[in-house]
């Protein structure tokens, strides 16, 4: 019998079309050639790669689900999720820069926005040239996005927005963000541009998760922004659920990259790493732990591939993306911090990937729905009984 691949038991590879095979060893190749070689640094720097989004744009991975007519690259979901699974390989703040991107910025204009919107944002967006931020969270609390302070009053034909958002991915590199507040008429979704007066974005410092990745506070003093710059297609809470809908599928996938370089690092480390005479690979406390890891990997690849097939059916359910981001988070989160343990002293260092991989996923297990509530999304759904 030929030998199983390590991080890919049940051969899931097998299951891609062409296409997606493609996709998938294009970003793979990207990310060994391109990210590896710097995202240590760039996290011991608490810094973002800007350098790499003209060839990010250049290989279609901004906004690559949505149609062609808009410069975009038209694949499918399970595509999105392989490019988001290789990107996270890499690191979880090149991962986060393309949700964003994607999903929670050419998304919604995408899906919300006039036609009129949708010509003018979405190619220069897919082309790297206008780089969106998404603001729902606010200081007081981001579970409870309904609970939301800033407001946008309608003033003429203009719209003048108060208030401030927290914890912004690509806050302070964007040149527009996509900005929840509540109307008169419930919540509204307005195009931004950080350029306007009364709009500021602060760096977020300190951080030791996601420190490839930059994090913004954003402020808004009186900004005013016409009437054409709101997404006419959308009013309430489940306009943004939509697309954090988009953004958390992609992410299930995103962790199964990060868990799959951490067994990748542990197995090479454990086999190379001798100890009383022998590989610790040889030892059964090591071989559980690797076995356990490639278990609980092959679960989620078999969870976010079904996940990918029911979204390219139409058939996808919030609930099931809830899950699945529950249960791949939680996967890799533990598989990187049994790795760097694998890895004694040297795990703590940022020149193997498990240390920067756990530090970034306890952003990803946050983000986008805190564990938490997924799981009390999915209490309800099987109780029937709100609980939050
Ligand atoms: P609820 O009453 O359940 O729903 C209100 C309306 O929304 C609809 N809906 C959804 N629609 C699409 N997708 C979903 N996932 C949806 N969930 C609900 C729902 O049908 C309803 O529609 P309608 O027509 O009846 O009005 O709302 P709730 O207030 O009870 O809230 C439920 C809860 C707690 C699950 C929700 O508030 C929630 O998901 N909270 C977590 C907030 C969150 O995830 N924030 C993320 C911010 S963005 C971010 O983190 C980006 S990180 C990106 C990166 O760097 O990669
Ligand atoms: P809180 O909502 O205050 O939660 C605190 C704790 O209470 C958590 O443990 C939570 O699980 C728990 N909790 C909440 N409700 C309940 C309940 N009913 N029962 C029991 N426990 C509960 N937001 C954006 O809008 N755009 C972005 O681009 C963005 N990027 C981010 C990047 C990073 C690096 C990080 C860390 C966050 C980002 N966020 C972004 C914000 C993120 O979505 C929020 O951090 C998240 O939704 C949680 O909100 P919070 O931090 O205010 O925690």
């Amino acid at each position: 019998m030929p030998a199983l691949n390590p991080t890919d038991l049940f051969d899931i590879r097998s299951q891609l079309s062409e296409e997606e095979r493609a996709v998938q060893d294009t970003v793979a190749r990207f990310t060994d050639e391109r990210v590896l070689p710097i995202i240590g640094d760039c996290f011991d720097e608490g810094r973002f790669p800007k350098e790499l989004i003209p060839e990010i744009a250049s290989l279609g991975l901004l906004g690559s689900s949505l149609p062609e007519e808009y410069g975009c690259a038209g694949l499918n979901g399970v595509s999105y999720g392989l490019i988001c699974q290789e990107l996270e390989r890499g690191d979880s703040g090149i991962r986060s820069f393309v949700s964003v991107q994607s999903s929670l910025c050419m998304y919604p204009i995408y899906a919300y926005g006039s036609e009129e919107q949708r010509r003018e944002w979405l190619p220069r967006m897919a082309a790297g040239e206008v780089i969106g931020c998404f603001g729902l969270t606010e200081p007081h609390g981001g579970s409870d996005p309904a609970n939301m302070k800033t407001y946008a009053k309608k003033d003429g034909g203009d719209w003048v927005i108060n208030g401030a958002k927290m914890w912004i991915t690509n806050g302070n590199v964007a040149q527009i963000a996509i900005v929840w507040a509540q109307t008169e008429e419930g919540i509204q979704s307005f195009i931004v541009p950080t350029d306007t007066p009364g709009f500021t974005a602060q760096v977020i410092k300190h951080k030791m998760s996601l420190r490839a990745s930059v994090t913004s506070g954003l402020f808004f003093d009186n900004v005013r922004i016409p009437d054409s710059n709101r997404l006419p297609n959308v009013k309430g809470l489940k306009g943004p659920l939509g697309c954090l809908t988009q953004a958390r599928y992609g992410i299930t996938w995103g962790p199964i990259g990060a868990a799959i370089a951490c067994l990748t690092e542990a197995n090479n480390y454990a086999k190379d790493r001798v100890l009383f005479n022998r590989p610790i690979a040889a030892t059964q406390a090591v071989q559980l732990k690797l076995a356990d890891m490639a278990r609980r990997i092959t679960l989620a690849q078999l969870l976010s591939l079904q996940l990918g097939r029911l979204k390219d059916a139409g058939t996808m359910q919030p609930a099931q993306v809830s899950l699945a981001k529950w249960n791949n988070c939680r996967m890799a989160i533990d598989i990187a911090r049994e790795a760097r343990d694998i890895l004694g002293g040297a795990g703590i260092t940022t020149e193997y990937s498990p240390i920067r991989h756990a530090l970034n996923l306890e952003s990803v297990i946050t983000y986008e729905g805190t564990e938490t509530v997924h799981q009390l999304v999915i209490g309800r759904e099987v109780t029937g009984i709100n609980a939050f």
